[in-house]
């Protein structure tokens, strides 16, 4: 772009912010202030998305094409100014424009409240999906639920994690653009009635239902300078007229305005339990009520191309259900089919099995989703209908195919008995879906040879893989512009939409001059994080420490512990004086609990016990800091991964279905320490064995140990620094005050069987971490790994995933 029209351009932004201030905000626009230029930029830059979108929506009706429909209970798109502003790329506009008016970009983008609208990897996974569907204009939409509060908004009090109210909403987002013509109602509750069709069929319709309208809610997902806007549309529950009318009749004033607020509690929060979700009557109503509405959508659509029959639905629409939680798609679809469109059974359950597939995202028995039969015959007692008789059919033909196979029966059928009748989501998705995929290679063996093992045997083909990948936009380009610019310096731009041409870096990993430049950027954004963390907790910290983090959602599998037992290991021998010299660490730890997990709430409560320990203990001075930086979330993430040299990858191997932090960190240039888990031991394949930090237990060794023989305390014995650390914990040494807090820890470690095996890798962890810091010492290898890291991630963008479902299980092109 020329000067002058440069200029003609940050002109016409500023009197486009300066009357947004005016006209839409009511403010007066002098002095400029923070707040309103911040929303009178987000408007202005809206502006110049919305034309684009409206053209990319209308060419999808032009080419009549096959649409993806990317349906997922939870997205974590971080903030969005910065993306639209470079996807639009008018950075440099922008950032000219609001320094005229005395402000700064940077400042105006911490104005941004994240949406916290899912509650970590698979949320955020959700979200890169769409930031590459954009970018490689695969023709779809995303659909969620407009949660009112996100996730928990996290606060350490003394220690301890509170939990305060995300209430996002509360000052209007300018992002999410209200639709309140496109309602649809929902049904719930009620009962399913049999009647004779004048055919003297007998079939079913669902009477004496309450209900709900759903709004929709649209928000803007563009792809990188490529003109094409994605839409997500979020659906938001508003109480229906007839509804209240009901009350009001009876002069129910008060009751009405309660059943009002009631009902619109549906898309009021997100539930914040990560891989274990309960069997809440509110989350089935919310997972049935973004079903119906997007089903609703989805056909208004498909009749407005004209259709000629619904045998070609399933070459107009593909569905793909992120993890069960939409998966009460299939029984609604057939509804929908059989009861209102007259279809036969067999005809719907083909055109089901062609628009479906399933994505598992977790092999955790806990997280496996089902629900009581009570609950859905009361809350849907159509779909219970329909489920018993999918069900029936299957079983029919399993017992067909495996005659006197009872055991085989009892593994597949959609129904458990053991606790009670629970519906197995999971086994609904599986036989309603044409294909089934896991996000990592590891997980999608482990799901054809051990949790689905029967249901691989009777679908061979069904099950395939689809390693999950991360938008280099957000997490390379924005959240690192140093490195992008110096990556952009050697080998241009073009892997911003290909990131294979990253391995053009290795050619520079031993050159002395890119190495110290690539040390520079590295050393800058540690100073920035050094500022952060003074800034949020008033902790000074040296960037010339090796920053180790371990930042992720808390859970025992994900093995915070370990790392723990690292730190207390290390603080001993700088104590005792053991180590000649040590290398000196930083670690950051973060990340939520879900508030009903007390041992995830204890571990956080332990890590911070020991970081005032060890960093208020002057033998240790600056050689071991330990900090937890409270409310882990997008934005926290892009400030952190920068900054790492150190990722902590080391959950028990088999647990992680795949990880998508990992790759953050490794693109940009950290180095891994890891098990043989999820998608690290893909990471690994690419970056090479000698620029991984690899240690611990197979995921065949885990399986091996649960199933007998294994003796933690018999580990604990005879490791004297491990036991010391143990003893250290269970005794009160973090805990003065209250001796036996941590108690329970160690007794999940020692008496209660350490499921984790966290004893078991303890030694072969610290053994690596040695070799950690005598790598880190040598700064030209160092720095050759790290970019060498950088260099051999082109595998891991979402762009590919993305091509992977279209290609493979979507079955749609990319629009020229
Ligand atoms: C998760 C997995 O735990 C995580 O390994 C994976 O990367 C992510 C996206 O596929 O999905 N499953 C659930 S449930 N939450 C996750 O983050």
């Amino acid at each position: 772009m020329t000067a002058p029209e440069s200029n003609q351009s940050v002109e016409s932004l500023k009197d486009d912010i300066q009357r947004h201030v005016a006209l839409t905000l009511g403010s007066d626009p002098f002095p400029p202030r923070k707040g309103r230029y911040y929303l009178g930029l987000c408007y202005s830059v809206r502006d110049r998305l919305l034309g684009q979108w409206l053209e990319t929506q209308r060419s999808y009706y032009d080419s009549i094409t096959k649409r993806v429909y990317y349906m997922s209970l939870e997205f974590l798109p971080g903030r969005f100014l910065m993306n639209y502003i470079q996807a639009l790329g008018m950075e440099e506009e922008c950032r000219e424009a609001v320094r005229d008016f005395g402000l700064d970009l940077d400042e105006l983008l911490e104005e941004e409240w994240n949406p916290g609208l899912g509650n970590g990897g698979l949320g955020r996974l959700a979200s890169c999906y769409m930031d590459s569907m954009a970018t490689c204009r695969i023709p779809g939409y995303g659909y969620g639920i407009l949660y009112d509060y996100g996730i928990f908004y996290q606060t350490i009090v003394n220690g301890y994690q509170h939990e305060g109210a995300d209430n996002w909403l509360r000052q209007d987002s300018p992002w999410v653009l209200r639709r309140g013509h496109f309602m649809f109602l929902i049904n719930f509750y009620g009962r399913s009635e049999a009647y004779e069709d004048s055919a003297g069929h007998e079939r079913f319709r669902w009477v004496d239902t309450e209900s709900v309208m759903a709004m929709a809610c649209d928000i803007m997902v563009p792809g990188h300078q490529n003109g094409h806007v994605t839409n997500m549309r979020l659906w938001k529950a508003i109480s229906t007229r007839d509804f209240e009318l009901e009350h009001f009749n009876r002069g129910d004033y008060i009751g009405a305005v309660q059943s009002k607020v009631e009902s619109e509690n549906i898309s009021k929060v997100l539930y914040p339990n990560d891989t274990s979700p309960r069997g809440k009557e509110l989350r089935l109503r919310q997972q049935y009520f973004f079903v119906a509405a997007t089903f609703q959508d989805i056909l208004r659509r498909f009749r407005k191309n004209n259709y000629s029959s619904f045998d070609c639905f399933p070459d107009q629409v593909a569905v793909q259900l992120n993890d069960t939680h939409p998966a009460i798609s299939i029984a609604e679809l057939m509804r929908i089919l059989v009861d209102e469109e007259s279809l036969t059974w067999e005809t719907a359950w083909t055109i089901c099995q062609k628009t479906f597939s399933y994505t598992n995202h977790t092999v955790l028995p806990e997280a496996l989703e089902t629900w009581s039969v009570e609950l859905i015959g009361r809350m849907l007692p159509r779909h219970l209908q329909i489920i018993f008789e999918i069900n029936r059919r299957f079983l029919d033909d399993v017992g067909k195919r495996f005659p006197g196979r009872v055991d085989l029966l009892r593994s597949l059928s959609l129904i458990a008995e053991d606790n009670g009748k629970q519906v197995r989501m999971a086994h609904l998705a599986i036989i309603g879906s044409h294909t089934v995929n896991g996000v990592a290679e590891l997980h999608s063996k482990i799901l054809k040879t051990r949790l689905f093992k029967d249901f691989d045997n009777l679908y061979p083909g069904k099950f395939t893989n689809v390693t999950n990948g991360i938008t280099p936009r957000r997490w390379l380009m924005q959240a690192n512009p140093a490195l992008s610019e110096l990556i952009g310096s050697v080998i241009g731009d073009e892997w911003i939409h290909d990131l294979s041409h990253l391995s053009e870096l290795a050619a520079y990993a031993d050159d002395p001059e890119f190495q110290q430049r690539w040390q520079e950027v590295r050393k800058r954004n540690k100073k920035l994080l050094a500022r952060y963390v003074l800034r949020k907790l008033g902790v000074g910290i040296n960037p010339a420490t090796l920053f180790d983090m371990h930042i992720k959602r808390i859970h025992e599998y994900k093995r915070q512990i370990l790392n723990v037992l690292h730190v207390i290991t290390l603080y001993n021998r700088i104590r005792s004086g053991s180590v000649a010299h040590h290398v000196p660490r930083t670690l950051f730890f973060a990340g939520k609990a879900a508030p009903g997990y007390m041992q995830a709430k204890l571990i956080i409560k332990l890590i911070n016990a020991v970081g005032q320990a060890v960093n208020g203990d002057p033998a240790v001075g600056n050689d071991l800091r330990v900090v937890f930086l409270p409310n882990y979330c997008v934005s926290q993430a892009e400030k952190l991964i920068p900054a790492a040299d150190l990722s902590e990858q080391i959950s028990t191997a088999g647990m992680e279905a795949s990880g998508t932090g990992n790759m953050k960190f490794a693109l940009n240039g950290a180095l891994t320490i890891g098990t043989l888990d999820g998608a690290n031991i893909e990471i690994r394949e690419v970056v090479g064995e000698d620029n991984f930090f690899l240690f611990g237990h197979t995921e065949e060794d885990v399986h091996r140990l649960h199933s007998g023989g294994y003796d933690p305390v018999q580990i604990y014995e005879s490791n004297i620094e491990l036991k010391k650390a143990l003893d250290m914990i269970s005794t009160g040494f973090f805990s003065p005050e209250a001796p036996g807090l941590f108690r329970p820890i160690v007794d999940s470690l020692l008496a209660h069987g350490d499921y984790y095996l966290v004893l078991a890798d303890y030694a072969k962890y610290v053994a690596e971490q040695a070799r950690v810091s005598k790598c880190y010492e040598d700064p030209a290898l160092w720095t050759r790994m790290s970019i060498l890291n950088t260099a051999n991630m082109g595998k891991f963008s979402s762009d590919r995933s993305i091509m992977e479902y279209a290609r493979n299980i979507w079955k749609v092109s990319p629009l020229t």
